[in-house]
């Protein structure tokens, strides 16, 4: 009685300690957090800009050996970690990057001590379209270098990436701002070497216009893919934060089997709903302090009796957590008949996932057991004469060793919490376990 006491008052300590702020899941690896994935080259070097000298009085470009070498493609870092959403550049909407880029380049002044009218007309004109190709070529490099490769990421954003903008979207949006890039590149470098030619003041002066306006037309057009990219980068950034470090009990059953309610039960504070953008369905997770370690407990949405294959994005998030991140499982087995999945149906899905995903830590959990009577139930579609053994004994007790427990009685649920208690535990000693292995592998590399 005492003990169980304690253990309540352990649950009840208030999370001020809490170090994480936002909705967040563990990690099971302390994979090199400390490497920076996707680091920030100074490609500014690499732009293809021209280079022009006076030759005879002239402003010409000069030929390629005369400029800056160019930097090797950068090697980037395969993710180990999981937080590059947060790490994603700022992306700046495309009339923003046009007219900064037109202002800065109309400030451009001719190259001083050229007396001639037609030449200094010809050096300026060349000198703003390089200026103006420059401006915009150069934030869209940023983006090109500061996006991770999807095959890059964490295994659990990865699929995010997948479920949020579907598959090969996201290369395609950066692809299309790369493709403007290049574009401006040559048409910026095409007029800025006909404004170079330019016979007359008056020629320079239009060919400098056309120049412009080209360029302008042609961001016009095609700008919307960095829009695109910037509401990507608004949405990814946006996403749950994932914190692999901390130990995370994770709630999996069927729809409605209660699983939200436990959660809010076994929370220490209130638990918060994350928001994931492709549904509006809020995922809780709450915090829980025990014996002054942190833990998560959190929500997964409801998995259905199908085929992957057929599987909505909110399974698929499930599947992703579990498949990718290192989180105990709590199942939740509702066999009252209330939530809609027949005990059968929740069977063949708990022996897929169990089968599927049974390295985990793991505890069942038979929910709403104020609700359940001697008799199990069996759904009017369902032919309980074919019932073989083990799915009898399902219907009646659930997987073998779970607890029953009811959020209405609060009946088994100090049990529960002591449960979950030595199960984090575990989950912790497990997470240590990886991350001392992860030291002594790099100390030997
Ligand atoms: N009688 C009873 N109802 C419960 C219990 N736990 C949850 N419920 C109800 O079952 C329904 C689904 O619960 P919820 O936690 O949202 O399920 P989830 O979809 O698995 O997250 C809600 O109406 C809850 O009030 C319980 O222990 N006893
Ligand atoms: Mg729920």
């Amino acid at each position: 009685m005492n003990g169980s006491r304690g253990l309540l008052q352990l649950w009840q300590i208030p999370p001020s300690s809490l170090l994480f702020g936002g909705c967040s899941f563990p990690r099971a690896v302390n994979l090199v957090p400390s490497k920076v994935m996707h680091p920030t080259l100074c490609f500014c070097q690499q732009m293809q800009t021209t280079a022009y000298e006076i030759v005879n009085g002239s402003y010409v470009p000069v030929k390629d050996t005369k400029q800056a070498p160019k930097i090797k493609d950068k090697e980037v870092m395969p993710a180990e970690a999981v937080g590059a959403f947060q790490k994603l550049p700022m992306v700046m909407p495309s009339v923003d990057i046009l007219y900064s880029a037109l202002r800065k380049a109309k400030r451009v002044s001719p190259t001083k001590g050229i007396a001639n009218v037609a030449k200094r007309e010809r050096n300026r004109g060349a000198k703003q379209l390089d200026a103006l190709m420059k401006e915009l070529a150069v934030p869209l490099r940023t983006y090109k270098e500061n996006f991770p490769n999807r095959k890059d990421l964490h295994p659990y954003e990865r699929s995010l990436v997948e479920l949020t903008l579907g598959d090969g979207n996201y290369e395609e949006v950066l692809g299309k701002v790369d493709a403007l890039r290049k574009k401006v590149v040559s048409v910026g470098k095409e007029h800025a070497s006909l404004c170079a030619k330019s016979l007359t003041k008056r020629e320079a002066e239009e060919r400098l216009i056309e120049g412009m306006k080209k360029i302008e037309e042609m961001f016009n057009r095609e700008g919307k893919a960095i829009d695109d990219l910037l509401n990507i980068a608004k949405t990814l950034r946006a996403m749950p934060v994932v914190n692999l470090e901390t130990p995370t009990l994770c709630l999996v059953g069927a729809p409605n089997v209660g699983k939200s309610s436990l959660v809010r039960l076994l929370s220490t504070g209130k638990p918060e709903v994350c928001n994931y953008p492709f549904t509006t369905r809020g995922i809780l997770m709450g915090h829980i302090t025990l014996s002054y370690q942190n833990f998560q407990v959190t929500d997964t949405p409801g998995l259905l009796r199908r085929h992957d294959e057929d599987r909505n994005n909110l399974e698929k998030l499930t599947l992703a957590v579990l498949s990718h991140l290192p989180t105990a499982v709590l199942y939740v087995h509702d066999l009252s008949g209330e939530c809609g999945t027949s005990p059968s149906d929740q069977f063949v899905i708990y022996k897929e996932i169990k089968e599927r995903f049974g390295d985990h830590l793991w505890l069942d959990v038979v929910s709403k057991c104020d609700l359940l009577s001697d008799s199990p139930v069996v759904f009017i579609t369902e032919d309980s004469s074919a019932d073989d053994f083990e799915l009898a004994k399902y219907r009646r007790m659930g997987p073998d060793g779970a607890l029953r427990v009811s959020v209405k009685t609060e009946a088994g649920i100090a049990q529960l919490k002591s449960r979950v208690h030595e199960l984090l535990t575990s989950q912790s000693a497990k997470i240590k376990g990886w991350n001392s292995n992860e030291e002594t592998l790099e100390a030997l590399r």
